[in-house]
């Protein structure tokens, strides 16, 4: 009751002082457009259902002991299989630009084969597409957002060199599916995240960078296959989504810990594709084939790409996809030997990373509300990669359960105005992309940190969804373009 009774009192004020207010509040470019995204495996549920096989995701969250959060699992999720239509209700109600989801790869191709399409799981994202055409909302698409298939997992996942091709023929599928309605695509989501975090091979020091490069010749080869094939009939947009912190140094003395920091974890991926040489970031080349050497090894861990490949990824990106959440002091600390286990991908950036207690806290152990990192990592993007078309195709904050996320409208005004400086500066910005859009499975963290602008009543057996006070914030951002 007191929730509802703030939301009317913060509707009422806001429409009071609304015109007041405006005058004082920071213009939007016009050539912006504002949406939400989600991802298949956090929303969908509906794991087994017509014809769907596993994605690591359901195996890992199925495991006993729990290796999730209170036992959570996504096998309903937010139910959005069932609930595509008040899926597009909200995105209406929000007054969204566009909507930015992914395709569960095991819904589309259970077997994994690219000529046995799964019917009825298509039949579920043509629902969703065209009813979110009807009302002039855009199809953003993720390809592939972490949820491997479990069968190509268990042949390694991205750390075997075959499966580029079996990406390629899964976003051939897709396009070849849904490319007449949708002209945004987002080949793979956060690449490194799964390579460094979230993939079942061993972490080696090898496995990493070996994923890193099968990710980024699968990405590429999958822009290829769109321009050769798709792209003079329909047009569209293609590219990839990197996610970083933003790594500032702790003091002056530890500026080029912080340097090798973001190359490690945005420049293994941004490098080939956005610089103008390509190929690995140097510093990542020379740092690894120098720890191989001591460690005793006959070449780099590092992999090469042939002259061909190096040519093959440089430019694969119609624009900079980006992640953003937070940003993590740095430093390094020669005087502690065996910091990590060696040979290790953390041994091989060797920096400690830590949110001073005077940042503000939300409610995630990773998490602190920190604006200006956001528009560093803008800027830092535009000088490095030559200034790329950027589409923030992730920005959010974590809650509690509750209506009344104060915090969640203070961090989207302080990061919105934070990429407005960027801009100002000169960044070209093009896509700004709130997540999420509904409380979801949040990972290992399973439903505890809610990152929906909807919150989900995930024991109500429709999962209900409510708008959060953020939802009349947000979309008065959208409406008036002013922050
Ligand atoms: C995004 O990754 C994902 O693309 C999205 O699916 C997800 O919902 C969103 O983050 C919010 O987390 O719990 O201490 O192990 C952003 C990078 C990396 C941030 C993993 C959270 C968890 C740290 N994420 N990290 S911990």
């Amino acid at each position: 009751m007191g929730q509802i009774t703030f939301l009317c009192v913060y509707l009422v004020l806001s429409l009071a002082q609304g015109e007041q207010i405006n005058r004082f509040r920071r213009k939007i470019p016009d050539n912006i457009l504002f949406g939400a995204g989600t991802s298949a495996y956090q929303i969908e549920g509906a794991w087994n259902i017509d014809g769907r096989t596993e994605s690591v995701w359901d195996h890992m969250s199925h495991k006993k002991p729990c290796q999730i959060h209170n036992c959570d699992n996504g096998d309903i999720a937010a139910d959005s299989y069932n609930n595509y239509e008040r899926d597009v209700q909200m995105m209406k109600e929000l007054g969204l630009d566009f909507y930015r989801f992914s395709i569960s790869w095991s819904r589309v191709l259970p077997t994994n084969s690219p000529d046995d399409i799964n019917e009825a799981g298509v039949a579920y994202y043509n629902k969703l597409i065209n009813e979110m055409l009807k009302y002039n909302i855009t199809p953003m698409v993720t390809i592939h957002h972490l949820d491997v298939p479990l069968q190509l997992d268990a042949l390694g996942g991205w750390v075997n060199p075959n499966m580029v091709d079996w990406f390629v023929s899964y976003a051939r599928v897709v396009y070849e599916l849904f490319g007449d309605r949708v002209k945004t695509w987002f080949t793979i989501n956060e690449p490194r995240e799964y390579c460094t975090q979230q993939s079942s091979a061993n972490k080696s020091g090898i496995n990493e960078y070996l994923c890193a490069r099968h990710m980024l010749l699968g990405h590429a080869k999958a822009y290829y296959v769109y321009q050769n094939e798709f792209k003079a009939k329909y047009g569209g947009k293609v590219g990839i989504v990197l996610n970083s912190v933003w790594y500032e140094p702790e003091s002056e003395k530890d500026a080029e810990a912080a340097e090798v920091k973001l190359q490690f974890e945005l420049g293994q991926y941004a490098h080939p594709i956005f610089s103008k040489s390509g190929d690995w970031p140097p510093v990542i080349k020379d740092r690894i084939a120098a720890k191989s050497a001591a460690q005793g090894f006959s070449e780099s861990r590092l992999p090469e790409f042939t002259p061909e490949e190096v040519e093959l990824i440089r430019g694969s990106s119609d624009f900079f996809g980006l992640n953003h959440y937070t940003t993590d002091l740095v430093y390094r600390n020669n005087s502690v030997n065996g910091l990590y286990p060696s040979p290790s991908y953390q041994d091989d950036v060797n920096v400690i990373t830590y949110q001073p207690e005077t940042w503000e806290k939300t409610i995630a152990p990773w998490h602190k509300v920190v604006p200006w990192g956001f528009y560093k990592l803008l800027n830092k993007i535009r000088e490095d990669y030559g200034n790329p078309p950027l589409y923030v195709t992730e920005n959010g904050c974590p809650t509690g359960p509750g209506l009344f996320d104060t915090q969640r409208i203070f961090f989207y005004r302080k990061y919105l105005n934070a990429m407005l400086d960027s801009i100002d500066e000169g960044s070209d910005v093009r896509v700004y992309t709130a997540w999420s859009l509904m409380d979801n499975f949040e990972w290992i963290m399973g439903y505890q940190d809610k990152f929906g602008l909807y919150e989900v009543d995930f024991n109500s057996p429709t999962r209900t969804r409510t708008p959060r006070a953020s939802v009349f914030y947000y979309k008065k951002v959208i409406k008036t373009r002013k922050v």
